[in-house]
């Protein structure tokens, strides 16, 4: 089993709601048991100002698929989750994007498949929720924690648990 760490975004629709059923569709897409979840948090849009709030949040799975089949589970569930929303709003994301962050110790470097996530340690909308699960686990020689120290979470808001 391989213990993989995936981040979930997301700032179209009732995207809580959508994690809340994402969550265990990724448990049967990729057979997978989830060990830990993190809360949902609102973020500041990155990359782009013009667009609505995020949520974010971040999971850890125990899995058997590998890297690649797992991210084929993954965009299957950000396809069933994006389907029929109303039209996305322009440079907006999806309704739900799924980024394995990491899977065990692997490193992989594929035109679509790059692990640890080579973006992961710039964004304080995904070390926030994963400094949560997985403070402490080396990822690329740091931890989460680590690199939290080092980015501004200004604006980030934890939210109480989804009703
Ligand atoms: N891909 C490669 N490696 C991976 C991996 N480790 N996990 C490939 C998942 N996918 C991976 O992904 C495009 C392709 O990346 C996939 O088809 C897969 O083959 P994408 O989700 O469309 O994202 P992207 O355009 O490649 O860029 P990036 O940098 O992942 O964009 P984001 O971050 O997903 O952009 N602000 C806040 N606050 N919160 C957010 O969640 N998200 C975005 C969306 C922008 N700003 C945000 C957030
Ligand atoms: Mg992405």
């Amino acid at each position: 089993m391989a213990n993989v760490l995936i981040a979930l975004g997301g700032n179209v629709g009732d995207v809580r709601a959508t994690f809340a059923q994402a969550i265990p569709a990724i448990g049967d897409a990729a057979q997978a048991e989830l060990l830990a979840r993190s809360s949902d948090y609102e973020t500041p849009p990155w990359g782009r100002g013009d667009q609505p709030a995020y949520v974010n949040a971040c999971i850890a799975i125990a899995t058997k698929l590998p890297p690649r089949e797992l991210l084929s589970a993954l965009q299957a569930v950000e396809a069933r989750f994006g389907r029929n929303r109303a039209a996305e709003t322009r440079w907006g994301p999806r309704t739900l994007d799924l980024d394995i962050l990491a899977y065990d110790d692997v490193r992989i470097d594929l035109p679509g498949l790059t692990i640890p996530h080579p973006r992961l340690f710039e964004r304080a909308f995904v070390l926030v929720p994963l400094a949560e699960i997985a403070p402490d686990r080396p990822i690329d020689g740091r931890t989460p924690r680590e690199a939290l120290a080092g980015v501004s979470t200004v604006d980030i808001r934890r939210l109480p648990a989804h009703g």
